[in-house]
C-alpha cells in the first residue's frame, strides 16, 4: 500500500486553472502538455509504488528556454513544481506530494559533444544513463557511474541525487566527475556553469550545490562529465564467505592485492540471495549445493586480460587457502558475468515482489556495518526477513526489511531505532539515495542544527517562494517562522 504522509499542503501554493494550461499550451509544443489520466497516473506514483501524488499536469520541455519559461511562470503564479527524471528514485523525491506540476526533461536527450582526447562528455540532462554508456562504448569511453536502474534513470536524475552505484569504489562520486552543469532556477534564471575544465578555482564552486540537491534548488538541463577510458579486460568473481569479518578482510586484501584493477566490491547476505533465488525467474545459484552466509562480487578492469585474470585467480587461490572464502568462481564469459550481476542488481526487484519493504540506505564504518542487520533481525524475530547487502567497498549498507504485508508494529520496531543507531555510530542515514520525502524530517540524524539552518537559508535565497520540489529534503519546520 502507499505511505500516508502527515504533511499539510502548503497553502501559499496556487491551484492550476485553465489560464495556466492555456499559457503552457502557448509556449510548449503539441503533445508536451500532458493531462492524460494514464500518463499522469504513472507519473504520480514512484517506482516502489509507495508514494502517490495527485498532479493534474505533466510538462515535457524540449529545451532550456522552455524550462526557463515554465519555471518563471510557475514562480510568478506560485505553482509548485516537482522535477522528474526516470522516476527510479527510492525515497519518494520524484513524485508530487499533492498537486505539484511535474516537469520532466526526458525529451532533452541530445548528446552535445565528446572531447575524444580528454573524455569529457556534454549532454542534455534527459539522456538515459544506459544510452550514454552505449554511445561512449563506441568511442572507447565509459560512464563513471553504473547502477541497476541504468535502463531508465536519466543523467539529470543521477546528478540530482548524486547517485553512487556499482563503480563508485573505482571512479568516485559525481562531485568529482561532474565538471559542469547548466541549471534553471525557480525564477527562470539560466545558470551557465557548463564548464569542461578539470581545474577551475575561481570562486565558489556552485555546481556542487545542485549535485545531490534532489530538485529542490532548480532543474538541471545540461551536464558536462569526465568519462574514464573503457578498458579492454573485465573479470568478475563470485565468492562465498562464512562470516562478516572474512568479508572485511577480503576487502582489505582486494585493495592491496588487486590494487589498480579493482573496479567493484559488492556484497550480499544469505537472506538477500535466498530472496533473489525465490522471486526472480531464471536466476541460478552459482554454488547450488547450499546457501552460504555471505557472497562477495569482485570485479576487476584493466588493460591486459591474461595479466588481470591471473591476478584475480591468484587472489582467489590465496583467499581460499587463507580460509577467507569457502567457495569461489570466476565468470567464464560475458553471459556468466551478467548472470552474476543479475543476482546483485536484482535484489531491489526481488524485494518488491516479496511484499512490503522497509528500505534503508546507510553509510557506516565498515567494521560496524553488518551489526545493525544482526540487531535488527533479533529485534524483529521471525516476523520479518532482514536483508543486508550493498557497496561494501564504499561502506554503504542497503538494509531492507521484508514482510508479507505492511505492518505498523514492525515499522514501530524499526524507526526511530535504525536512525538512532546510525547517528550513534556517526553514520549517514542516506548514503546514496537521498532524503526525498521519506527522510526530509530525519535530516538531523546526520546533520547538525547549524548546518541544516544554512541549508534552509540557501534554499530561501535560491527559491524564495519554495516552489521547487516542496516537502522534500529539508524538514517542513524550516518554513514556519
Ligand atoms: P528520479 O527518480 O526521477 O528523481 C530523483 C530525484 O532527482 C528527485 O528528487 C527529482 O525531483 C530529482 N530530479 C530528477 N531529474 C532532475 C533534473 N533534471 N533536475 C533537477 N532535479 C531532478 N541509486 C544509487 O545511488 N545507487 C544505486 O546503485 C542505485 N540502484 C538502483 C537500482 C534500482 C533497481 C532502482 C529502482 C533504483 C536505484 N537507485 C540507485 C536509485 C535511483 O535510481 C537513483 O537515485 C537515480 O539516480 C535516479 O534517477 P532518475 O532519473 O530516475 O531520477
Ligand atoms: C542498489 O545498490 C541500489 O542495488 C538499491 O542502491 C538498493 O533497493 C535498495 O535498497
Ligand atoms: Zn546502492
Amino acid at each position: 500500500g502507499s505511505t500516508t504522509i502527515n504533511i499539510q499542503r502548503n497553502p501559499s501554493f496556487s491551484m492550476i486553472n485553465s489560464d495556466d494550461i492555456n499559457y503552457f499550451r502557448d509556449i510548449l509544443d503539441d503533445n508536451t502538455v500532458i493531462q492524460d489520466e494514464d500518463r499522469l497516473s504513472s507519473a504520480n506514483i514512484d517506482w516502489m509504488r509507495k508514494y502517490k501524488g495527485s498532479s493534474k499536469l505533466l510538462l515535457l520541455p524540449k529545451d532550456t528556454d522552455e524550462v526557463s519559461k515554465i519555471l518563471r511562470y510557475c514562480n510568478s503564479r506560485r505553482l509548485a513544481v516537482v522535477p522528474q527524471g526516470g522516476n527510479t528514485g527510492l525515497v519518494g523525491g520524484s513524485v508530487p506530494v499533492y498537486d505539484e506540476v511535474i516537469v520532466n526533461v526526458g525529451l532533452m536527450n541530445k548528446i552535445i559533444s565528446l572531447d575524444k582526447v580528454s573524455g569529457i562528455l556534454k549532454c542534455e540532462a534527459g539522456c538515459i544513463l544506459q544510452n550514454l554508456d552505449s554511445f561512449l562504448a563506441n568511442e572507447c569511453y565509459l560512464m563513471p557511474i553504473d547502477l541497476g536502474a541504468k535502463g531508465s534513470c536519466q543523467i539529470g536524475g543521477n546528478v540530482s541525487t548524486n547517485a553512487g552505484g556499482l563503480h563508485f569504489v573505482r571512479y568516485g562520486s559525481l562531485h568529482g566527475n561532474v565538471l559542469g552543469l547548466e541549471v534553471v532556477l525557480a525564477d527562470g534564471t539560466v545558470l551557465d556553469m557548463l564548464g569542461s575544465l578539470r581545474k577551475d578555482n575561481t570562486g565558489y564552486d556552485l555546481k556542487h550545490l545542485f549535485i545531490g540537491s534532489e530538485g529542490t534548488l532548480g532543474i538541471i538541463t545540461k551536464v558536462s562529465i569526465l568519462t574514464p577510458a573503457r578498458l579492454s579486460s573485465t573479470n568478475l568473481a563470485f565468492l562465498a564467505c562464512e562470516d562478516y569479518s572474512s568479508c572485511q578482510e577480503l576487502l582489505l586484501k582486494a585493495k592491496r592485492g588487486l590494487g589498480e584493477v579493482l573496479s567493484a566490491f559488492e556484497f550480499l547476505d544469505t537472506n538477500s540471495m535466498d530472496l533473489v533465488l525465490d522471486k526472480l525467474e531464471g536466476v541460478r545459484n552459482p554454488f547450488p549445493s547450499s546457501l552460504h552466509k555471505f557472497y562477495v562480487l569482485i570485479e576487476t578492469t584493466g588493460t591486459d586480460d591474461s595479466y588481470d585474470r591471473a591476478k584475480l585467480e591468484t587472489f582467489l587461490v590465496n583467499s581460499m587457502e587463507g580460509g577467507l572464502i569457502s567457495d569461489g568462481v570466476i565468470a567464464q564469459d560475458i553471459n556468466q558475468a551478467s548472470s552474476f550481476w543479475r543476482i546483485r542488481e536484482g535484489i531491489t526487484e526481488a524485494l518488491m515482489k516479496a511484499g512490503a519493504v522497509y528500505k534503508y540506505d546507510l553509510s557506516l564504518p565498515v567494521e560496524k556495518l553488518y551489526d545493525i542487520v544482526v540487531e535488527m533481525q533479533l529485534r524483529l524475530g521471525s516476523s520479518a526477513k532482514v536483508c543486508g547487502y550493498g557497496h561494501l567497498g564504499d561502506g554503504n549498507l542497503h538494509l531492507n526489511i521484508s514482510t508479507p504485508n505492511y505492518d505498523d508494529n514492525v515499522f514501530a520496531q524499526i524507526e526511530p531505532f535504525v536512525y538512532e543507531w546510525t547517528a550513534e555510530h556517526r553514520g549517514s542515514i542516506s548514503a546514496e539515495h537521498g532524503l526525498g520525502l521519506m527522510k526530509a524530517d530525519k535530516i538531523h540524524y546526520s546533520k547538525s542544527t547549524e548546518t541544516v539552518r544554512l541549508m534552509a537559508s540557501i534554499k530561501k535565497l535560491v527559491d524564495p517562494n519554495g516552489i521547487m520540489n516542496p516537502y522534500k529534503v529539508l524538514p517542513q519546520s524550516i518554513y514556519s517562522p
